[in-house]
């Protein structure tokens, strides 16, 4: 390694913990930015895309330091090939994320580079820990102490922020679709594209019937409303975006019944404090009742009725929310005191 190289590369320990460093905040901002749909929010995405990027210098410090050791089959161990997996996995991961920030497309079917990206992001998180089972050093105070271990984090944090920067600078410049991205990573729909049907999970109820469907508000209210189809009065509106987690996102027209007047027509109880979203299939979503004040309860999409995908006869707009909150084919609307923890669960598994 050219001495100068040399003197920016910090000592292994250090190079590994730091690994693990980068790595535990890319992937926990990963996973965090699953839930993020407020701009005000937006810095979890930097931190992500800052953390990820400082990975690639230490992994190739780090495979500079190993190459040796990887060519010679006599010194693997039992433990080898899963680094090697790890390696290769982690590598996959920053290609796949590098490639979906600049806007290149891939011919995946249904899935995109993001998908990949995520699923690669979340194979890392166990394999790392089985990786550490075999190879944990613990970190000595001296690894860290010194003012030249000091400088190369702050060098590794900069370089990271600035490539960050170019990469948008030069999707900007190259016009890519991820000039139009916005601060989730997600691109824009064309204006005139419908909506495509987004069912996150095995999600898939028979049209509905409107004849033979009831919409009740009930729980922590004190007047329980059971509503049919011809007693919903639509009269509100809202431009809202929709931000699905698999890359896409689109600006609309939703019309349809304004959430916070139907729940004040069943007159929440003082202890009301949340509003779960309950689907036909199980699906469902919390909001704080303040927030769900102002979401609305959609009947049309563009001026048409909402077709079957889209939720028919009913669907949370959630703004400022991600796409899988938008609870489709709603039929309940319950007030509680606290969030439905059992929606963590059906988010995944409604419809199976
Ligand atoms: N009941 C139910 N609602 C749902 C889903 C689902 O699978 N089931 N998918 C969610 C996801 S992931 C997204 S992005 C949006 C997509 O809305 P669309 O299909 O109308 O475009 O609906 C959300 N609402
Ligand atoms: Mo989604």
């Amino acid at each position: 390694m050219a001495p100068v190289l040399d003197r920016l590369v910090p000592p292994p320990r250090t190079v590994d913990w730091s690994l693990f460093a980068t790595t535990g905040v890319a992937v926990a901002t990963g996973i965090a930015g699953f839930w993020i749909g407020h701009p005000s929010d937006a810095a979890v995405f930097w931190v992500h895309a800052v953390a990820g990027l400082s990975i690639l210098p230490l992994l190739v410090a780090k495979f500079r330091r190993v190459a040796a050791r990887l060519r010679d089959r006599r010194a693997w161990d039992r433990a080898t090939p899963l680094s090697v997996c790890l390696a290769a996995v982690a590598v996959a991961a920053g290609a796949t994320g590098v490639g979906w920030a600049l806007g290149a497309t891939a011919p995946l079917g249904v899935w995109t580079l993001l998908n990949l990206h995520i699923l690669f992001g979340l194979l890392i998180g166990p394999l790392l820990l089985a990786h550490l089972r075999s190879r944990f050093r613990p970190l000595r105070g001296r690894d860290v102490r010194s003012r030249r271990v000091a400088l190369q984090y702050a060098g590794l944090v900069a370089a990271g922020g600035a490539t960050v920067w170019l990469l948008r600078r030069v999707a900007t410049l190259l016009e890519t679709p991820a000039a139009t991205r916005r601060f989730t990573g997600s691109r824009e729909l064309d204006d005139g594209d419908a909506l495509p049907v987004t069912s996150w999970v095995a999600d898939d109820p028979d049209p509905i019937d409107p004849g033979a469907w009831t919409l009740t508000v009930d729980g922590e209210v004190d007047r329980p409303l059971a509503l049919g189809a011809e007693d919903l009065r639509p009269g509100a509106a809202r431009r809202a975006v929709l931000d699905c987690t698999s890359g896409w996102y689109a600006e609309r027209e939703w019309q349809g019944l304004d959430l916070g007047a139907l729940v004040d027509a069943a007159e929440p109880t003082a202890d009301a404090a949340w509003v779960t979203i309950h689907s036909v299939t199980g699906y469902r979503w919390s909001l704080p009742l303040s927030e769900a004040r102002g979401a609305l309860l959609a009947t049309r999409l563009s001026g048409e009725r909402l077709e079957h995908g889209h939720g028919y006869p009913l669907r949370l707009v959630a703004p400022d929310r991600r796409g899988f909150q938008w609870v489709k084919w709603v039929e309940r609307v319950e007030l509680r005191r606290r969030p439905d923890p059992r929606q963590w669960l059906a988010v995944f598994v409604s419809g199976v």
